[in-house]
């Protein structure tokens, strides 16, 4: 219903954005459960976040590197900028830095991530190039909820599509994110409206 209310949602990046994109269109209908209401980056040359400003979206950047090994440091000033703006769900969009329990706990079902492979197939970095390595038939992409292992929440949803002679890394990936780009929005929408929810995390050490 068009008179509900939207979700203040946060996309955080680190590179240029395509994903980004696609969620700000999607969530420019005035049904989308979703707001983005703030992009912000760990890294200030962040190709999105200029993409980002000229839709009219408040942006931050947040630069890991002053913080050194220290990645709570790192994330207790995103997580400031994130309160300063009554954020309420983070949608990470090609973000690369790993976040600690203490970050991921914080945000626990109300952080979710899209990864460029069928999870839990080739968890972590190079997907394409090690789904090629591995001569699968089938590679895709998944939306999950965020929990402290890596790549290893539950998946809200997923999209596949076939690796075909002569592919490779670029064509393979190329045909991967335009799935991204159709179900990150469905799968934004599912969290925001309620429809997918996190339920026995399992419990954390802090
Ligand atoms: N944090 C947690 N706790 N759990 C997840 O599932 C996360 C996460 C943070 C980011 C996205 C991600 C992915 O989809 C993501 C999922 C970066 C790395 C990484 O190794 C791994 C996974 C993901 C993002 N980053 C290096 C680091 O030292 C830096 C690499 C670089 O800068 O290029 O943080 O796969
Ligand atoms: C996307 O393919 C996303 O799945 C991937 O980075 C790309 C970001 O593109 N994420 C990861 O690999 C996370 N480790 P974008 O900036 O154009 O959205």
């Amino acid at each position: 219903m068009s008179t509900a209310r939207r979700v203040r949602t946060a996309i955080l990046i680190s590179g240029r954005g395509s994903n980004m994109v696609a969620l700000i269109e999607a969530a420019r209908a005035a049904d989308f459960p979703a707001e983005i209401v703030l992009v912000a980056a760990n890294l200030p040359d962040a190709g999105g976040l200029e993409r980002a400003a000229a839709s009219g979206i408040a942006t931050a950047a947040v630069d890991h590197r002053p913080f050194g090994k220290d990645r709570e440091a790192f994330e207790r000033a995103l997580d400031e900028v994130l309160q300063a703006h009554r954020i309420e769900l983070i949608v990470l969009a090609g973000f690369m830095r790993v976040l600690t329990p203490w970050f991921v706990t914080r945000w626990q079902g109300r952080l979710i991530n899209i990864h460029p492979s069928l999870l839990p197939d080739f968890r972590g970095t190079h997907t394409h190039a090690r789904a090629l390595e591995a001569g699968v038939a089938e590679h895709g992409c998944t939306v999950h909820f965020v929990v402290p292992e890596l790549d290893a929440g539950p998946t809200i949803l997923q999209a596949k599509v076939p690796v075909l002679p002569g592919d490779d890394e670029a064509s393979l990936s190329a045909r991967v994110l335009e799935q991204e780009h159709r179900i990150y929005p469905q799968g934004l929408a599912l969290v925001a409206s309620g429809a997918a929810r996190l339920e026995n995390a399992a419990a954390v050490e802090t």
